[in-house]
């Protein structure tokens, strides 16, 4: 049996910070038409889509930054998204700055399906970066100033399968696909802006591409599920953002790639079913999981290292990781 979905990852070049909205729309907009176009169901836009990545500037008051968030959406300038979409039947996932009327802040992401309705909304789980103006920078990366984190990762019936999201840094953890995992992941939409500096171990700068191959291959294969990962690359306001959006399947494989650092769409067609030929063979989670082995240290939000270990006496020492005891 085969269900198919055809996913276009819609990778965006950059966004500076003059452009504006209805500009930035128009580019949405037109690759929303050329996945029309290429016959697809649903077109997978980057992380913060909408705007520049304004967590790269330090701001006193962050009410200085409420231009960056959408105070609710569809909003006037985003509604042509949504009308668009229902009249080409072509559904999209969108990443943008949420502001909600209680006045939080979350790095946000919809699904919207081919009828324009909101189907799903995830709120980034891991913020990376920091939270004080760090000067000493060459950029900030500020998401945990101007963001709060979200409090989950659920899935969503839409496009016949089981559709989840998470959201950039999310994507280098584990715990994310397999969260989603556990709970039947067909399908993993995930937006990104990565810069390829990254100021507290610039030695990770040459590795960025391959890190972002390594997370994406592996939390697809290890799951058994298609992850797509959608960039906003180029150089924004001085900033080089990686590219290489791609489509991953449940063996790991990479199906469809972007090539270029420009707006650009790569597409797959993803059957959902070959999700199964993991799920149920090497990846059966309820034949094959171990979770009372696991145990209460991955609840842990750190490392626990055992004592003796932790003192350098690794050889000498009566604590052992053999059982786990001394974890829980
Ligand atoms: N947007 C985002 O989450 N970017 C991060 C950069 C990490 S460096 C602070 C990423 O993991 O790609």
């Amino acid at each position: 049996m085969s269900r198919f979905v055809t996913v276009g990852a819609a990778q965006m070049g950059p966004i500076q910070r003059s452009d504006t909205r209805p500009e930035v729309v128009e580019r949405l907009l037109a690759l929303l038409h050329s996945g029309a176009d290429a016959g697809c169901d649903l077109v997978v836009f980057p992380e913060l889509a909408l705007t520049t990545f304004f967590p790269r500037w330090w701001v006193d008051d962050l009410s200085e930054a409420d231009h960056f968030y959408e105070t609710e959406m569809p909003g006037p300038e985003t509604r042509p998204l949504f009308d668009k979409a229902k009249q080409l039947g072509v559904g999209f996932h969108l990443g943008y700055a949420e502001l909600t009327p209680d006045g939080h802040r979350y790095n946000t992401a919809i699904l919207v399906e081919r009828d324009g309705t909101i189907v799903g909304r995830y709120r980034k789980v891991h913020l990376p970066g920091h939270e004080d103006h760090e000067p000493w920078r060459a950029f900030q990366h500020l998401e945990r100033y101007y963001f709060e984190p979200g409090d989950g990762f659920a899935v969503h019936g839409a496009f016949g399968g089981v559709v989840g999201m998470a959201i950039c840094n999310d994507r280098r953890w584990p715990e994310t696909y397999r969260v989603l995992g556990l709970q039947g992941c067909e399908l993993a939409l995930i937006g990104y802006n990565t810069p390829i500096h990254y100021a507290p171990d610039p030695d990770q700068d040459r590795l960025q591409g391959f890190h972002n191959r390594l997370v994406l291959q592996s939390g697809a294969y290890q799951n058994g599920m298609w992850v797509v990962g959608v960039a906003k690359a180029g150089e924004e306001e001085g900033c080089a953002l990686l590219g290489e959006s791609a489509i991953i399947g449940p063996s790991g494989e990479v199906h469809a790639t972007c090539t270029t650092e420009g707006d650009e769409l790569a597409v797959a067609r993803v059957d959902l079913d070959l999700c199964a030929d993991y799920k149920e063979t090497l990846f059966d989670f309820e034949r094959y999981r171990r979770p009372e082995v696991y145990g209460a240290i991955t609840g842990q939000r750190g490392p626990l290292v055992p004592e003796g270990i932790r003192e350098g006496r690794a050889g000498e020492s009566e604590a052992s990781n053999d059982t786990g005891e001394e974890y829980l």
